[in-house]
């Protein structure tokens, strides 16, 4: 663990303590007994502690655990199954949310202003909304070529409950100038290379976005504190868009008369190519190439039965998931057991709220003994389809939202 804990001779600093008081939800027996320059393990932050055994790790520098998608049966994804990416490393510097504050400036603000996380839960109208937070790279593995970034499978997506006051009706008391178009976030995360000068993650959303509804500054996650991993103690959270936009460990957000220029809006970090380009190939990385993505495409998981099942034949097979489609909802799922020749319509409940994932069931009945994949695939309100096989490739290995599929065995 880090210095910052212990002041200059050595001992474990007052907010050192505080923060390991609150992290483990106890007092600290015998606090003055702790030696100088010594660590306590409680320190040792391991963000797997809690998780699913079952969580698949890509990386651990940064840390990037993804969900096997057998695992997210539930509509309100449980923390243990959340998935983690980071960019940079997860906050070693002790937080106390007594003390931690969020301020709001920008060129766009009339004048910066500064919360306390107390005066944000008091000050304000708490709100709680079901958000999908999907990574922009969820399902990248599937691209050929492979692009650079986490060969995520398709698990990198939840749709948890979050607790928190709406950014609009904190912007709406700081006051915002005309000219306000973008906001931008940043967090308390250390960049990799632990260089204090740089920023791992700064990303943003166009001002409309961020003035709706569900746009939160949340402090809970299905009911408790954010776990550390995920943000605590208070994090941006805004369902639809690539979950970049999400930004964790949050103390500032600057509202921009342009659009936000943080790091990891450049280049084709969370854009795609404007026109299409051959897989593999390289373009310039500019503007005039490249577009933000903005609202995550539809699409649709089974989440029951697991892939590689196997099932009597004289019984009909219950299957069930969600399906989602970013800022829209989802009009129809439907089912295949045939690759795709036909396609059965599936049960579809209604979005507990706007940008949460959508659970859809339906019963299959198998013709005769032997092998199947099942597929799904999700209609959005527009109208658009998911594809069936791997969507046009991109340099970042962005947006595949071909249909999840299953394989079973009828006996
Ligand atoms: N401060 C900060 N916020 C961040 C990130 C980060 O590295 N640092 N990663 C972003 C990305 S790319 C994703 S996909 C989501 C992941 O959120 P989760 O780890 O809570 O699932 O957080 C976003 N917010
Ligand atoms: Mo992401």
């Amino acid at each position: 663990m880090q210095n910052q804990l212990h002041d200059r001779r050595g001992f474990l600093q007052k907010s050192a303590l505080a923060t390991l008081t609150a992290l483990i939800g106890t007092d600290v027996v015998f606090a003055d007994k702790i030696p100088a320059g010594y660590t306590p393990l409680a320190f040792d932050y391991d963000p797997l502690k809690g998780k699913s055994a079952e969580m698949k790790v890509l990386g651990d520098k940064p840390w990037n655990v993804e969900s096997p998608i057998h695992l997210l049966d539930d509509a309100v994804t449980p923390v243990d199954k959340m998935f983690i990416r980071n960019n940079g490393l997860i906050p070693t510097e002790p937080i106390n949310p007594k003390t931690w504050t969020l301020t709001i400036k920008g060129e766009s603000v009339k004048a910066t202003k500064t919360y306390t996380l107390d005066e944000l839960k008091k000050r304000f109208t708490t709100h709680t909304y079901q958000l999908v937070l999907e990574c922009g790279g969820n399902g990248r593995s599937g691209y050929e070529p492979q692009t650079t970034g986490n060969p995520w499978d398709q698990g990198a997506v939840s749709c948890a409950a979050w607790t928190g006051v709406r950014l609009k009706d904190i912007l709406a008391d700081v006051g915002l100038k005309d000219d306000a178009v973008y906001i931008g976030y940043y967090g308390k995360d250390p960049h990799l290379s632990q260089d204090p000068t740089k920023v791992s993650i700064s990303r943003g959303v166009p001002i409309k976005k961020a003035l709706e509804n569900e746009v939160l500054l949340a402090w809970a996650v299905n009911g408790e504190d954010i776990p550390l991993v995920h943000g605590y103690p208070l994090r941006l959270v805004i369902g639809g868009w690539p979950a970049s936009v999400s930004g964790k460990w949050l103390h500032t957000i600057a509202v921009r008369n342009k659009e936000h220029d943080g790091a990891k809006m450049e280049g084709h970090s969370y854009r795609m190519p404007i026109r299409p380009v051959q897989p593999g190939e390289k373009i310039a990385e500019t503007p005039e190439n490249f577009r933000i993505i903005e609202s995550m495409p539809v699409k649709s998981i089974i989440t029951y039965p697991k892939t590689g099942a196997m099932f009597d034949k004289k019984k009909s097979l219950a299957l069930r998931g969600h399906a989602w489609a970013g800022d829209r909802a989802v009009a129809e799922v439907h089912t295949s057991i045939d690759y795709g020749a036909t396609w059965q319509k599936s049960k579809l409940e209604p979005a507990k709220n706007r940008l949460a994932w959508q659970q859809w069931s339906s019963e299959i009945k198998f013709p005769e003994v032997g092998y199947y994949e099942i597929w799904v695939r999700a209609t959005d309100s527009s109208g658009v389809t998911q594809p069936m096989v791997i969507p046009q490739w991109n340099p970042g290995g962005y947006l595949n939202n071909a249909c999840h599929r299953i394989a079973v065995k009828a006996t």
